[in-house]
């Protein structure tokens, strides 16, 4: 049906076309109509929870109406886009964001204030959107930011989960998950009833042979689900760009399926078949940086990755292009393996449906993909069996072994004497069950792979991706370091620090190009910019102060040295290194005379994170933190020398809370295994120094703000694997201050011995593979460094400012610019023009 209204009849449309406000009288107009007439409220029942959301839909609105014009525009423009494929956005709060991003959160403060509300209570109501896990999802939430920022013509995919991470209790000092519910009430997503897709699943492949006798393949008698879209409008900071990001809904198909069910009397049976569609994208699976291959997975994965190409394809057909523009037209992105088999779904497309041949469109394939590789760790690494995907997508699987085959093929040809390079590079892994190695396929059907450090890329390139190197070139491999939004992360986060380095640049223009930064550097010998720095710091302290009285109960001093490590609990980011190392300083101190204790620096060690519900580890590691925290905390010989805190529920919103309240935030994994981490960025760029490894990210932080900065220990990436050689062919001694804390848990000082015996015979007994121990000492004697550190204030503060100098190099801005020139070739495209 065309609904475009005939020109005639346009003339009413454009006098009424919605408009946009920018005057504080227009916002409470439409908040007090959204509170009276889409809520149903009044003055005289309208609580914090209806402020918000008359607030939430005001912007809304004026999201909606710049959403709908960068749409029109960069349809009719049809120059190239990208797609960024991401199973997780972690995107937390929306309102705020919104509100700095078109520049009217004053015009909301006064407006709100005019009507009975404080603006941080409003905002502190809204539900954080939670779909993702931890790094990733983030920095897929930071890429939406910034692409639109920077005017990109970009558009998210991925699934709108109905349960989002779980929210974290701690009961006993055992980690509790929560359903986490969270779409009642969201203002923020548009519902698309009329944007469905049918996806197929099982079923088997029949051959057939067209009329100009050529034999093609159909995929036939599967299931049937349905893909609903749901939009949310992503707003850039200081521009009219309101990209889109599509989640994508499972919902039964209204096929006849069901209705002959129906119409058997077999309702309950019908219900149970609409039930187990919504499944497919009902919760977000909790692991981060670990693959299980459950079913249920893999049908989110290939549902999304269907649903999303079955749209681009759609909107592609549209233009009337030849299909050899294809990749002139669209860029890609897959966010880790997890959307591979979209890969495997365009080639799919291209040659089943669409008729081409298979060398033209597995070209167009690989011109259009690009894949980001973030971890080099094995149980991250996905990998499906070949049963499973032979029974949940027969087509796909044919597919993959013929990609398969080109490609050996060609590797045969190239390296004819080689051959342990065919099993060593082959998509399947030959092993019972066969399994399908979903890296292999993302390298095989991109132009470009990319780490997201530099220590992570070269990796990549020296170890994993070694083979792939050999075979396609260096140039099919690069690096692209990770960065953060400066807009969350420095401006939402910190609004005084902003206002503070706004005042001395004379605006706000750093926070579009970050690199603007290093002109506070001249400030840092500036008495009065250094006690507002310094006061900055204190009042952030106060906050996150009064937010752990709240919750847990305990007083903390903010004059003592907060040290946070807040991020997913996993072994290879060694919070167990860091609990040893506070009941070490707990030990020490109930050691010490009066006299000592006068020396000793006041610290409040502050943990946060959630474990894996299946990891055990993890949550072993939650349970002694507890527990040492219980003893620590009420020990009247240790006083505010030390306080142990570990804060539940960790979340962006959290984070935001957090991250500017650091003294020295901890990035502590083990060498070689941290892809980038992206927290240590966001701590330092609110004034936070930080005590890290030399690893992922930490490694061009230290460059760019300089060694004397930052408090680096440990060992090498290099030296790793030897050390891990030596724990189990001897010359390995257990650390002999690690020893003294062993025993006082071995003591039962922080409760049953028994619960924690897991944790000490990993490292004592099962080779201590994170190398807790190697690092125990550096670990140590590197804490002494930073406690007489920050009694010398007046370094610290320099420090400190000095590194928020530096950090231009971190920002989103500069990430996205560069996919965009070495991997998209994308232009930005000014909706204003
Ligand atoms: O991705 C972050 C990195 C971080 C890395 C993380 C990550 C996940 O959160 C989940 C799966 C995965 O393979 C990697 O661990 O180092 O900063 C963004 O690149």
């Amino acid at each position: 049906v065309e609904a475009s209204i005939p020109e005639p009849l346009r003339e009413a449309w454009r006098k009424h076309s919605a408009s946009e406000f920018t005057s504080k009288e227009d916002f409470e107009k439409y908040f007090v109509r959204h509170v009276e007439t889409t809520l149903a409220r009044s003055l005289y029942n309208c609580d914090d929870l209806a402020a918000y959301s008359g607030t939430a839909l005001a912007f809304r609105d004026r999201l909606i109406i710049e959403w709908n014009r960068t749409q029109q525009r960069q349809t009719f423009t049809d120059q190239k886009r990208v797609y960024y494929l991401s199973l997780e956005f972690l995107m937390g709060r929306t309102l705020d964001n919104a509100m700095l991003n078109v520049g009217l959160k004053d015009v909301a403060r006064d407006g709100l204030s005019d009507l009975g509300f404080r603006i941080e209570d409003v905002i502190n109501q809204e539900h954080d959107a939670a779909l993702g896990n931890g790094g990733l999802g983030r920095l897929a939430a930071c890429f939406m930011d910034s692409m639109a920022t920077l005017n990109y013509p970009a558009w998210g995919y991925g699934l709108r989960y109905r349960y989002g991470i779980f929210k974290q209790e701690i009961v006993n000092g055992y980690q509790v998950e929560i359903p986490d519910y969270w779409l009642d009430n969201n203002p923020w997503e548009f519902p698309r009833h009329e944007i469905t897709v049918d996806i197929q699943f099982y079923g088997n492949v029949k051959k057939y042979q067209d009329e100009n006798g050529r034999i093609l393949n159909s995929w036939e008698d599967g299931e049937i689900v349905q893909a609903i879209a749901y939009d949310v409008p992503i707003p850039g900071y200081g521009t009219k760009t309101t990209n889109n990001l599509r989640l994508w809904s499972s919902k039964a198909s209204s096929g006849e399926f069901d209705f002959q069910k129906f119409n058997a009397g077999d309702y309950e049976s019908a219900v149970a078949d609409q039930q187990r569609a919504e499944t497919i994208s009902a919760v977000l699976y909790p692991n981060d940086n670990l693959e299980r291959g459950k079913e249920l997975r893999l049908k989110q994965q290939y549902f999304w990755c269907a649903a999303s190409l079955f749209d681009i394809v759609r909107r592609f057909k549209k233009t009337k292009r030849a299909w050899a523009e294809f990749p002139d037209q669209i860029a890609i992105q897959l966010n880790d393996t997890h959307p591979t088999l979209a890969i495997v779904e365009l080639q799919r497309i291209l040659i089943d449906m669409e008729g081409l041949e298979w060398d033209e469109a597995w070209s167009i394939v690989t011109k259009t993909f690009g894949y980001t590789n973030h971890t080099v760790l094995p149980e991250a690494l996905e990998k499906w069996s070949v049963p499973l995907m032979q029974n949940l997508l027969p087509r796909h699987l044919q597919i993959i072994y013929e990609v398969n085959l080109f490609f050996l093929q060609s590797v045969e040809k190239r390296f004819p004497n080689d051959r342990d390079i065919l099993s060593r590079v082959s998509i399947i892994e030959e092993s019972h069950p066969k399994m399908v190695r979903m890296a292999y396929l993302a390298i095989i059907g991109s132009h470009k792979v990319n780490g997201v450090a530099e220590l992570h890329s070269d990796l990549l390139k020296s170890t994993l991706f070694k083979d792939f190197v050999k075979i396609y070139g260096p140039d099919r491999f690069t690096n692209v370091t990770n960065g953060i939004t400066p807009r969350r992360w420095l401006h939402q986060a910190n609004p005084r620090l902003s206002a503070l380095i706004a005042e001395k640049l004379g605006g706000y223009d750093f926070l579009k190009d970050l690199t603007l930064l290093d002109k506070i550097e001249v400030f840092v010998d500036d008495k009065a910019f250094r006690e507002e720095w310094a006061a900055i710091k204190r009042e952030n302290k106060l906050r996150l102060a009064r937010h752990i009285k709240a919750t847990t109960g305990y007083d903390v001093n903010p004059n003592a040295l907060f040290d946070v490590q807040v991020k997913r609990i996993h072994e290879y980011k060694r919070q167990q290194l860091n609990v040893f190392g506070v009941i070490h300083r707990y030990l020490s101190i109930k050691a010490m005379s009066a006299e000592e204790k006068k020396k000793v620096v006041p610290r409040v060690s502050i943990f946060g994170g959630k474990a894996a519900p299946g990891y055990w580890m993890a949550k072993t590691i939650i349970h002694l933190i507890n527990n040492v925290a219980d003893v620590v905390n009420k020990d009247p010989e240790v006083g505010d020398l030390l306080k142990v805190i570990f804060i539940a529920d960790y979340n962006v919103s959290k984070a935001e809370i957090i991250c500017p309240a650091s003294d020295i935030s901890e990035h502590i994994s083990t060498a070689g295994t941290e892809g980038s981490g992206t927290s240590n960025m966001k701590f330092v760029l609110n004034g936070g120094l930080i005590i890290g490894t030399c690893d992922g990210a930490n490694i061009e932080i230290t460059r760019e703000i300089g060694e004397q900065n930052i408090f680096l220990f440990g060992n090498l990436a290099e030296d790793v694997e030897d050390l891990r050689h030596r724990h189990f062919y001897g010359g390995f001694k257990l650390d002999p201050q690690l020893e003294r804390v062993f025993d006082a848990i071995k003591d039962n000082m922080f409760g049953d011995k028994t619960d924690f015996s897991a944790l000490t015979s990993s490292i004592e007994e099962h080779g201590d593979y994170y190398l807790v121990s190697d690092d125990f000492n550096s670990y140590i004697t590197t804490h002494k460094m930073v406690d007489e550190a920050f009694q010398n204030q007046e370094e610290w503060l320099a420090k400190s400012i000095t590194s928020v100098a530096r950090m231009g190099f971190f920002s989103m801005d500069r990430v996205t610019n560069e996919y965009a020139d070495s991997i998209w070739n994308v232009e930005p495209l000014d909706v204003t023009d």
